[in-house]
């Protein structure tokens, strides 16, 4: 089984939105195409509670870019977004999620950030991805969405070491800087990611 994953298509990290990824909004169409080639669709959905630590809102004297140490790891700051519930956290309305048979939630935990559609970034908590693939007998994922240089490329990098065929089709994803992309497609690289 083949499946597709797309990763965090959601109305804020598209122009507009509260932490808008440039040209996020121009994937989407190429994602609706490519949907026909999947036995299985699947999405993540960055779904944070309102206190999340990840938004710079939530501390005293900080400003969105900056970065914190948290339990021993690094937090970057981000503006409010992907608010559960909210507009910010819907699929935008013209993708096809029709489609989407299972839709993961990640980031709900208040104290920790999750840019992994696989785990949080304790690398403790488990989304069920792992499980959901393996019940659907599914062996090759392929992945798409925003962005880049965070979510896709650390799904992704999930998803090899947890043994999946694992490929990312770039013309299908975008990020937040240029220059971060490129170290990601080559990190993603050496780690054993096909990139088509
Ligand atoms: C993401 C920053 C914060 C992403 C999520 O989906 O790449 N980036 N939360
Ligand atoms: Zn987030």
């Amino acid at each position: 089984m083949k499946a597709l994953v797309i990763v965090d298509l959601q109305n804020d990290f598209l122009p507009g939105g509260s932490l808008a990824v440039p040209e996020g909004d121009q994937i989407i169409e190429s994602i609706n195409e490519t949907m026909v080639n999947y036995d299985l669709i699947i999405a993540t959905k960055d779904w944070h509670p309102l206190d999340h630590i990840s938004f710079a809102s939530n501390h005293q004297n900080k400003k969105v870019g900056d970065k914190i140490r948290m339990n021993n790891i690094d937090q970057i700051l981000w503006p409010n977004h992907c608010v559960q519930e909210s507009f910010g956290s819907e699929f935008p309305k013209s993708l096809n999620f029709s489609k989407i048979k299972k839709v993961i939630y990640k980031g709900q935990n208040p104290n920790i950030d999750s840019y992994s559609g696989f785990y949080d970034n304790f690398k403790e908590a488990s989304t069920g991805l792992t499980n959901f693939l393996k019940e659907n007998k599914v062996e090759k994922v392929d992945f798409v969405g925003l962005a880049t240089e965070f979510c896709v490329k650390f799904t992704a990098l999930d998803s090899v070491r947890e043994g999946f065929y694992t490929r990312v089709i770039t013309k299908c994803t975008r990020g937040i800087d240029e220059l971060e992309c490129k170290k990601a497609f080559e990190e993603m690289r050496s780690e054993g990611i096909v990139l088509i």
